[in-house]
């Protein structure tokens, strides 16, 4: 898998007008970077908020979020790629927001967020290549420019590294379930943040209840039917594959992180 360095990022933010951070609606908090939002604003470039993969969570919980952001002074808005909702309003926004044209768009974001689907969304046709878990084919192996109307243009980027966080932190943020050494402990931590703030997920996915990690990730491996030596293992692999390919879902909400709601999220 190919990863974007530090180092091209830079590079890239350098020849961009506005950058793009692209983040899973699910958890937007983990998702975010602030070494991205730091290094945009230390370099002068403005960084606008894109929570793709709305389609997955509840209107009222991605206003909350949208009021977050704006709290914190960033624009922000909501976009599913996959049901092209919010796509025409990104469009003019990013227009509107851009200092000069013709804007040239960084998209950045970790692994899987949907940098690439939203530029296919916007280009009205696929032309850079997706794909739902990290590690398999159809990952962006360059940055590539995409011309979308005269006088805008987006930059595709490979997924930043998830190097910021703890082991969990990283699987949220992209990193490949098939290199974690440790996937137990990490799925094990996935399945304790995602049962804190929805009971029931595990049960819709699986139909397996209770909420004891080990417990939940045997259950899986005896219906799945895994080899008795690795089928913990194995279990916790297909709980990070499925986290990313969206079967098991779940989403966090601000008031769960102890975030305060921003102004004109109250309707
Ligand atoms: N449900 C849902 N899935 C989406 C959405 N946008 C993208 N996806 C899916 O998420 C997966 C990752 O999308 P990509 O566009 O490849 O993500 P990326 O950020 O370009 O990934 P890398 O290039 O590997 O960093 C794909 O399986 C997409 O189909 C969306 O709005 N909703
Ligand atoms: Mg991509």
């Amino acid at each position: 898998m190919r990863l974007a360095s530090w180092k091209e990022l830079r590079r890239f933010i350098g020849r961009s007008n506005l950058v793009l951070e692209v983040l899973d609606s699910r958890d937007p908090w983990t998702t975010r970077s602030r070494k991205l939002e730091e290094m945009a604003s230390s370099m002068g470039r403005k960084v606008m908020i894109v929570i793709n993969k709305s389609d997955l969570v509840p209107r009222h919980v991605l206003d909350e979020w949208v009021g977050v952001f704006e709290g914190e002074g960033l624009r922000a808005v909501y976009v599913s790629a996959r049901e092209r909702m919010g796509t025409m309003r990104l469009r003019r926004l990013v227009k509107r927001e851009a200092p000069e044209l013709p804007a040239i768009v960084l998209v950045a974001g970790f692994p899987k967020v949907g940098k690439s689907s939203i530029i296919n969304v916007l280009k009205g046709r696929s032309s850079a290549p997706t794909s739902p878990i990290p590690g398999s084919p159809g990952y962006t192996r360059a940055f590539q420019l995409f011309r979308i109307e005269r006088n805008l243009y987006l930059v595709d980027s490979p997924g930043m590294i998830p190097i910021e966080g703890g082991p969990l932190e990283m699987a949220l943020r992209g990193y490949p379930p098939e290199l974690l050494s440790n996937a137990l402990e990490v799925a094990a931590s996935l399945i304790e943040r995602i049962l804190r703030v929805d009971e029931s997920a595990f049960m819709r996915a699986y139909g397996i209840g209770g909420r004891d990690p080990i417990t939940i990730m045997e259950e899986l491996a005896r219906r799945r039917g895994f080899l008795r030596e690795v089928g913990v293992e194995e279990a916790a692999r297909q709980i990070l594959r499925d986290y990313h390919n969206h079967k098991l879902n779940f989403y966090v909400r601000p008031s769960d992180l102890g975030l305060a709601r921003g102004p004109g999220t109250y309707s």
